[in-house]
């Protein structure tokens, strides 16, 4: 996270202080730096200099590791498994925005096109100064972390970054699922309860804290209260992001982990943080397909915190149970709940509509149609009664629409039966898959043997969202 050697990032510095330092983890791992205040000759802010730095370590500026090529190693991004890294320089290149400065500084221009490609599952961002920090730096008036804060947390959080790894402070502060807040820490109202997407700790496992710590939890009131040595945390679960549709605005991780050669004091109360500690160690990062974790290990083997983000599901901003991305495709808002409006005249509601496949703004509410020879679904529709004839004679059976993506989307299909209109009972068959469209499938219940069969049987499906 930079400063790698101190006090000025010259060659000699750096042959004592890392190379010679690190030099069996170097023969097994490349390395990745961000510029530091000390690697910039202990403060320069000219973003013509060639340190030292630049000439020891060899950057890609083209896009050769995947990523849009940023034509400096001053900044520049790469891709490792599912991972997207974005590596941005807080120390001597521009930090103009449109939204603060009128117009994009060359970082600004670079990373929104960075961010427009990615298909990665995960984004980890990463630089010098971290935007909240209450330990040796404050990121309140400092202003490289407070031009961090307010000009590029709000483009990476809309571009979708999931973590963001920094140092300059020598401490370890950790945020909770954090998403919008770029103002100064003691300013009212401060981080709203909105902005906290979740205020637990993200831990699956729990972890027990050392002394010279802060941790802010719910049995403290989220106050910032002083850790004490050998406390249990228990886990609050994983912070929960989703897998497909639009990406932004879900909430990111801010770490700081400047501490891995020195720790100093500080308050590290900054209201971002869960969690922060005024001691030596480094953060372990593991991703595991859909599922990502940190851990702060100290050099004795112990473990004072961990939080694990996990990739689930449809992108469903609103909570509605209608995804993000069929809102988005059907004029629908993904920021309000519609789903019990209908704007067409098929008298079916927006959920319905998304439940079955269908368009929210079309009268196409009729009943389905299927080519169950072909296994097509010919017309996507309302369930509707349907019958085979088998060796034994006819099954009567129902047949409705089901999403490919229901489990995704947290949709939960219930057909239920009634011999009298008044007592309903949940079918529970394991519907039958009988035609398809690549969107939707046609599925089959048949009917339930009812004790007095002239009573007839009644069929209707229930649709809940789990969101
Ligand atoms: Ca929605
Ligand atoms: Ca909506
Ligand atoms: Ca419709």
């Amino acid at each position: 996270m930079g400063d790698n050697a101190y006090t000025s990032g010259t060659d000699a510095e750096y042959q004592t202080g890392y190379f010679n330092m690190y030099a069996n983890i170097f023969r097994k791992m490349p390395q990745w730096s961000t510029l530091g205040n000390h690697d910039a000759n202990n403060g320069s802010t000219n973003p013509l200099a060639n340190f030292p730095y630049f000439d020891m370590f060899t950057f890609p500026t083209a896009g050769e590791c995947g990523g849009v090529g940023s034509g400096t190693e001053h900044y520049y991004s790469f891709d490792y498994g599912n991972i997207h890294f974005i590596c941005l320089d807080s120390q001597a290149s521009d930090t103009s925005t449109i939204e603060t400065n009128g117009s994009d500084g060359p970082m600004a221009v670079w990373l929104r096109q960075d961010l427009a490609g990615i298909t990665a599952t995960w984004i980890i961002a990463f630089w010098h100064h971290p935007p909240y920090s209450k330990g040796s730096h404050n990121s309140d008036t400092e202003p490289q972390m407070v031009r961090m804060r307010t000009n590029f947390n709000p483009i990476l959080e809309n571009g979708g970054v999931d973590l963001v790894f920094l140092g300059h402070s020598h401490n370890y502060e950790r945020s909770v699922l954090l998403d919008g807040f770029y103002g100064r820490s003691d300013q009212v109202p401060g981080i709203t309860a909105a902005m906290r997407k979740n205020a637990g700790n993200g831990s699956t496992s729990g972890f027990t804290t050392t002394a010279n710590g802060k941790i802010r939890n719910a049995a403290n009131g989220f106050i910032a209260t002083d850790t004490t040595a050998g406390t249990v945390i228990p886990p609050d679960g994983a912070y929960i992001k989703p897998l497909t549709g639009p990406r932004d605005r879900f909430g990111a991780v801010y770490n700081t982990a400047g501490m891995s050669g020195l720790a100093d004091s500080g308050m590290i109360d900054h209201p971002a943080m869960y969690v922060s500690y005024n001691n030596v160690g480094t953060v372990n990062l593991d991703v595991n397909g859909n599922s990502l974790t940190c851990t702060f290990v100290q050099s004795g083997g112990a473990t004072p915190d961990n939080f694990t983000i996990t990739k689930q599901g449809a992108a469903d901003t609103d909570g509605d149970g209608m995804s993000d991305a069929y809102e988005i495709a059907h004029g629908l808002s993904r920021y309000t709940n519609d789903a019990a409006s209908g704007a067409d005249t098929d008298g079916l509601s927006n959920f319905l509509e998304f439940a079955f496949g269908l368009n929210p703004t079309v009268n196409d509410g009729g009943f389905l149609e299927a080519d169950v020879s072909g296994g097509i679904v010919t017309k996507r529709g309302r369930p509707s009664p349907w019958y085979q004839t088998s060796t034994s004679g006819t099954d009567f059976r129902v047949v409705y629409i089901r999403r490919k993506d229901a489990a995704e989307a947290g949709l939960v299909y219930i057909p239920q039966f009634s011999g009298d209109l008044v007592n309903w009972a949940d079918s529970t068959v394991t519907p039958t898959v009988i035609a398809e469209d690549g969107e939707v499938e046609a599925v089959s219940v048949e009917y339930p043997l009812f004790p007095t069969p002239q009573d007839g049987g009644f069929f209707r499906l229930g649709v809940r969202s789990t969101h």
